[in-house]
C-alpha cells in the first residue's frame, strides 16, 4: 500500500490531479479546509442566520450537514434540515431514513416535505401518468419549487445544496449543450433580487463527488449510497460517465470545466444583459412564485399532470 505523501500513514486515497496519496487524517484536514474555505468565500452565512439545509440522506447533503454543525462551534447560526420526499418507491425509504438519523445525532430540527402534498402525486404516480417523459425533468422542476417553498416555511435565511463539483461541470456541460445561456448566467448565483427566491449557497462546489464519498465513509456516517431508480434514464448520467472517463484520462478536469465557468460567468451576464432585461422576473399568476413567465414551470407541469390524469381516467374501461 502507498503511504500518505505528508507523513508515513497507510494512503486511503489518491488525488491525481495533484498527484498526492492521502492517509486518513491528512485526507480529512484537506477536506474541511477546502469546504470551510469555500464557505467562506461563497457562501453568505452570518452570525445569527437560519440555514435550511437540503438533506436527502445521500452522501452529499449528509456530509454538508455535518461540515455546517461542525461550524456552529466558530459561528453561531441555527441550522435546519429540510427532506424533500419524492415518492419513489424502494429509494426514498431508505435515505429519508439515514437522513432522520443524521439530523438527530446533530440535534438539528428536520422537516419533510412531500412531492404528493405539493402536487397531489408522488414521482412514481406522475411517472404512470407521463409515461413518454423523462423522470428527472419532473423531479427537477417539482423540487426545486418545494424546496424554495419549504426553506420559505421555515423561516430560512439561505437554503444549502449539496451540490458537489461533478454536478457543477455536469451542469455547465449540459447547459452548453443544451444551448441554454441564461441558465448558464443564473447557475449558481447565491441571491436572486427576489424576496420569493430563498437564496441557495453550495458549501460543497469545490469537492469531487468521489471524495464526498470518502471522506462520508472515513467519518462514518449513515449515508444512504444507493442511487436512484430513475437517475440511468437521465441525460447527465451520460454527461457524467464522459466526466468520469474524461477525468481519468486527464485528471483535474472538472476543477478546470467549474474554474473556468466562474471566469466566463460575468462576462457571459455582460454580453446578455438585453436579454436578460427582457426576461424580467415576474410572479406566476397562479402560485406566486418568482418566474419570467405567466405561469412557472412548476404550475404548467402540475397543470399538465392533471389533465393527463383526467384524460386516462375518462377512457379507461
Ligand atoms: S431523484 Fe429525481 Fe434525481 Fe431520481 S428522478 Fe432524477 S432528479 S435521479 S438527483
Ligand atoms: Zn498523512
Ligand atoms: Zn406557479
Amino acid at each position: 500500500m502507498d503511504s500518505c505523501s505528508k507523513c508515513s500513514r497507510d494512503s486511503i486515497i489518491f488525488l491525481a490531479y495533484v498527484k498526492k496519496h492521502l492517509c486518513q487524517k491528512h485526507f480529512i484536514e484537506l477536506f474541511e479546509k477546502r469546504a470551510r474555505k469555500t464557505i467562506r468565500t461563497d457562501c453568505p452565512i452570518k452570525k445569527g442566520m437560519r440555514v435550511a439545509v437540503g438533506l436527502s440522506g445521500g452522501k452529499d447533503s449528509t456530509v454538508m450537514l455535518n461540515i455546517l454543525a461542525d461550524l456552529q462551534k466558530d459561528l453561531p447560526f441555527e441550522l435546519v434540515a429540510v427532506t424533500i420526499d419524492e415518492g419513489i418507491k424502494g429509494y426514498r425509504n431508505n435515505s429519508l431514513e439515514a437522513a432522520k438519523i443524521e439530523a438527530k445525532k446533530r440535534n438539528v430540527e428536520h422537516h419533510i416535505f412531500t412531492f404528493k402534498a405539493q402536487t397531489g402525486h408522488t414521482l412514481d404516480e406522475i411517472m404512470e401518468i407521463k409515461k413518454k417523459e423523462t423522470p428527472c425533468s419532473y423531479c427537477g422542476v417539482i423540487r426545486r419549487h418545494t424546496l424554495n417553498k419549504a426553506a420559505r416555511e421555515v423561516n430560512a435565511d439561505v437554503i444549502a445544496i449539496g451540490h458537489n463539483l461533478d454536478d457543477i461541470a455536469q451542469t455547465v456541460l449540459i447547459n452548453i449543450m443544451r444551448n441554454e445561456p441564461l441558465r448558464l448566467v443564473r447557475f449558481g448565483e447565491t441571491v436572486v433580487e427576489d424576496k420569493k427566491f430563498v437564496p441557495r449557497i453550495r458549501p460543497l462546489a469545490h469537492a469531487p463527488e468521489r471524495e464526498v464519498a470518502v471522506y462520508a465513509l472515513a467519518k462514518g456516517f449513515t449515508v444512504d449510497f444507493e442511487e436512484c431508480p430513475y437517475a440511468q434514464k437521465a441525460f447527465r448520467m451520460q454527461i457524467r460517465n464522459h466526466l468520469n472517463d474524461l477525468e481519468e484520462k486527464y485528471p483535474g478536469t472538472k476543477f478546470k470545466i467549474a474554474n473556468s465557468f466562474a471566469t466566463m460567468q460575468p462576462l457571459l451576464k455582460k454580453g446578455l444583459e438585453d436579454t436578460i432585461a427582457k426576461n424580467e422576473l415576474k410572479y406566476c399568476v397562479r402560485c406566486k412564485d418568482p418566474t419570467t413567465t405567466e405561469l412557472c414551470m412548476f404550475c404548467k407541469m402540475v397543470e399538465g399532470i392533471d389533465e393527463d390524469a383526467r384524460d386516462i381516467k375518462k377512457t379507461a374501461p
